[in-house]
């Protein structure tokens, strides 16, 4: 009996942990920041397996250009999709496309492949 509830104890603890551990991770997404150009705020990300970087950061009001680098032949990651912005734009394969933003509301905003395989978030702040 003992035994049983130290092993209990055991478990819960481990449960907790999990679950702290998780938070610290959602929570620990800070995302790369932009680099200024001109006054717009400007991200390179290459796609390879992943987006990368998969979570970028950017000011509200100012414009923002993402550019995608497809860097494989995958099918998966042929289109790159922003739900929210009604976007949908072909990545040829080695060719660098531009992506143009202007969010009117801070928030978070995520961008997938087609299958929502590939994910990737926009924070505007
Ligand atoms: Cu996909």
């Amino acid at each position: 009996m003992e035994t049983q509830q130290i092993i209990g104890v055991f478990l819960i603890l481990v449960v907790i942990g999990l679950y702290a551990y998780w938070i610290y991770s959602t929570k620990k997404q800070t995302g790369v920041k932009a680099q200024e150009k001109g006054g717009v705020q400007v991200f390179d990300i290459t796609v390879k397996g992943v987006y990368s970087p998969n979570v970028i950061k950017a000011k509200i009001g100012e414009p923002i250009k993402i550019n995608f680098t497809r860097q494989e032949d995958s099918e998966c990651s042929r289109y790159v999709v922003f739900s929210d912005f009604n976007i949908r734009k072909e990545l040829p394969e080695n060719e660098t496309i531009t992506i143009e933003l202007k969010p009117s509301k801070v928030g978070k905003y995520s961008f997938t492949c087609d299958m929502g395989m590939y994910q990737g978030t926009l924070i505007v702040e």
